[in-house]
């Protein structure tokens, strides 16, 4: 039987969305939030929060038995560019935390795991156009680097112990309500802030720069529906490609300009674009739609309404 759901990281861009999903589906006392810190107080006295150190096994291990945890959904890590500034903690956060929950779960505490992936695992010798569930991997990161040994050790475990994890690898992932942290896709956030404070962004990747993306909503619906999803539907335990849309900066400004035609933007490529070009341009997600229904919802013209409808309201 089901126990309680234990969210790790949940403080950041989509622990935050995927708390409270969780929440109106399981009740909110069966899913505990838990990050290195209490942020926004309102989130941390929505229910049950819990301060957790990803990098300390025995915390994650107290919670889980205290509050009967079958579920962890890990979500704390270190984006590309933070992790390109400090490498070694990067590597240090990203691989030693999953062990902690592969272990927990090897040792019959947890039952099932969700583990983001990501687009970085690809690199720049892996085809751009419709990249292959399964194609060359060569990823340039250090970000990239550990969700593909993640993914290695994902599959690993569930292979020779037979744990149940599940994994994603998101695209870039673009929401109204909370801030993502440094990430190479964050751009496709900032500007709708930036649009509706001061009708011009300065881009950090060049206009024709163009990559996988997705709602928040669809990367929430995504996540709750393949841990859903009956065991024997999850054909693959390493990570699934997913997508949604792909645009450029350029294509995402002329779709907020149908709203503000007055909408300016300038570009002004940092250390960003070089990440930004060893990543795929788009993403073959036949194996995600087959395996467990998968279906997205939003393309731009549908998210950048919903962006600026809700982030105007919340300014008001
Ligand atoms: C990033 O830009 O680092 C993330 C990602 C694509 O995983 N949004």
């Amino acid at each position: 039987m089901m126990g309680a759901i234990l969210i790790i990281g949940a403080c950041g861009q989509i622990g935050t969305e995927l708390t409270k999903k969780l929440r109106s589906i399981y009740g909110t006392d069966n899913v505990i939030a838990s990050d290195v810190r209490k942020t926004d107080p309102e989130f941390v006295e929505s229910g049950p929060f819990e301060v957790v150190n990803a990098l300390d096994f025995n915390q994650i291990e107290e919670v889980i038995e205290k509050y009967n945890v079958t579920d962890v959904y890990l979500m704390a890590a270190l984006l590309s560019a933070t992790a390109e500034k400090n490498p070694a903690f990067a590597w240090d956060l990203n691989m030693n935390s999953l062990f902690h929950v592969l272990n927990l779960a090897k040792a019959g505490k947890i039952e099932k795991i969700f583990w983001p992936s990501s687009i970085a695992v690809f690199g720049p010798t892996t085809p751009k156009q419709n990249t292959p569930q399964y194609t060359v991997m060569e990823p340039s990161t250090v970000y990239g680097i550990s969700k593909q040994s993640g993914e290695r050790w994902c599959e690993y475990y569930h292979n020779l112990y037979g744990v149940d994890v599940r994994s994603i690898r998101y695209p870039g992932l673009i929401s109204w309500s909370t801030l993502p942290g440094g990430g190479t896709t964050d751009y496709a956030v900032d500007i709708y802030h930036k649009a509706l404070e001061n009708g011009t962004y300065n881009c950090f990747l060049s206009e024709e720069t163009r990559l996988p993306m997705m709602y928040m909503d669809d990367a929430i619906r995504a996540t709750v529906e393949i841990m859903q999803a009956p065991a024997e539907n999850i054909k693959i335990r390493s990570s699934y490609n997913l997508s949604a849309m792909d645009f450029t900066p350029k294509e995402i400004t002329e779709s907020i300009k149908k709203h503000m035609p007055d909408f300016t933007i300038s570009y002004e490529p940092d250390f960003r674009q070089k990440i930004a070009d060893s990543w795929p341009q788009s993403i073959d997600d036949s194996s995600a739609r087959e395996d467990w229904n998968w279906k997205h919802e939003f393309d731009l013209d549908a998210m950048t309404t919903d962006m600026l409808e809700h982030l105007s309201a919340k300014a008001e």
